[in-house]
């Protein structure tokens, strides 16, 4: 059993250390308040002093050569070791009264979740772990869940990069498409020296060609405009050369089904295709869950969230991931090509979340 002491700010930051240093298996056993050391130490912000634990193989290995010597003095360590490990045992046992001690229950988990719009089906996840794990609601808080969403972010998030040479980008209207378009171009061509041309199938807005054609100028690179359903095979057979076709669409409403079959009749005549559902997170809850269900008429294969930096209310990244099966690919957080585009992974979605959480 290894036992640690971490002095740390708050607990976001002793369970990034603990999860680092111990691993996930690790259990948090005590925290009290602390005054920082030095001379003027007591006009320091308080630091809190965690204590966690891990069973580690060692104490085992430990163990085997110890009991191989059969000395006295052995057999009393290993009494000692017994000793401390049923402490520590009834330690782990009692692990979730220790938490709930050490957390102040003036928060409102459900005030938080309301803030975050999130959908029914995470909360009742939420509950369900809860249950699951023992918790009483009286005992909701936020290194619950933590726990849970950490949980969650393990064992559901699903990550993945498109990689077809063809992709597509769908959408509502304004969420983001051709400036999305226009990043990847630029990383693709620019930093991963792909030769990349663009079709956009967006004939119905005004300046909609002329928006991607700046952007193919300035990166020097082909662009093909295509009107009718049947243009679409002979833009892609042009351009087969490249190694990457960024395919541009019209916004559609998610209400508009008339919209939505015309595009699933463009996205039809490409054989080979990813497509990609682009969403901005100012999107309410409620709209978000119709976008999904609306677009998946349109089989998308993995969905990229825009706008992070339009909102304080992150939940959507939650719902993205509760609501579809799908993967999220990037995440655009800025109107800058090409640089305010990242590809999506674990660590950054879920300093989103906790970031909005914790404040
Ligand atoms: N703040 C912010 N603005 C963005 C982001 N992505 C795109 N925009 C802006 O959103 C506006 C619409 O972007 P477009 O790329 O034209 O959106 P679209 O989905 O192609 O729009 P339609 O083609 O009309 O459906 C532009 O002003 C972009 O600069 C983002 O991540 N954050
Ligand atoms: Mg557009």
């Amino acid at each position: 059993m290894k036992i640690k002491n971490y002095y740390v700010k708050d607990m976001y930051e002793a369970m990034i250390r603990i999860r680092e240093e111990l691993g996930n298996e690790a259990v948090i056993i005590s925290k009290r308040q602390v005054t920082q050391k030095g001379i003027f130490g007591f006009l320091k912000p308080k630091m809190i002093e965690v204590t966690a634990a891990v069973e580690v193989k060692e104490v085992n290995e430990a163990e085997k050569m110890m009991s191989s010597k059969k000395t006295e003095q052995e057999a009393l360590f290993r009494n000692e070791i017994n000793e401390i490990k049923e402490v520590v045992k009834q330690l782990i046992e009692t692990n979730h009264s220790s938490v709930n001690r050490i957390v102040e229950h003036n928060e409102d988990i459900y005030d938080i979740f309301r803030d975050m719009d999130l959908s029914k089906k995470i909360i009742e996840d939420f509950e369900s772990y809860c249950k699951h794990n023992n918790i009483k609601k009286n005992d909701f808080n936020k290194i619950v869940l933590y726990e849970f969403l950490m949980n969650r972010f393990n064992n559901k998030l699903n990550i993945k990069m498109p990689d077809s040479k063809v992709l597509v980008l769908i959408g509502p209207t304004g969420v983001g498409k051709t400036t999305t378009i226009a990043k990847i171009a630029s990383r693709e061509s620019l930093v991963n020296h792909k030769n990349v041309g663009l079709i956009t199938i967006d004939t119905y807005r005004i300046g909609a060609v002329e928006q991607l054609k700046i952007y193919a100028n300035i990166l020097d690179i082909p662009v093909e405009v295509v009107s009718s359903v049947d243009d679409l095979p002979i833009a892609i057979n042009i351009l087969r050369e490249c190694d990457l076709i960024l395919v541009d669409t019209s916004g559609s409403s998610y209400k508009n089904v008339n919209q939505l079959n015309e595009l699933k009749y463009f996205l039809d005549q490409i054989k080979e295709k990813e497509v990609s559902l682009v969403i901005s997170m100012t999107s309410k809850n409620t709209d978000f869950i119709q976008i999904l269900k609306s677009y998946q008429h349109a089989e998308f294969d993995n969905i990229i969230l825009t706008k992070f930096d339009e909102t304080l209310s992150y939940g959507n990244v939650l719902n993205a991931f509760y609501l579809t099966d799908k993967p999220i690919s990037y995440i655009s957080m800025g109107q800058v090509v090409p640089d305010d585009l990242e590809y999506a992974t674990r660590d950054v979605l879920f300093k989103y979340i906790w970031g909005e959480i914790k404040s």
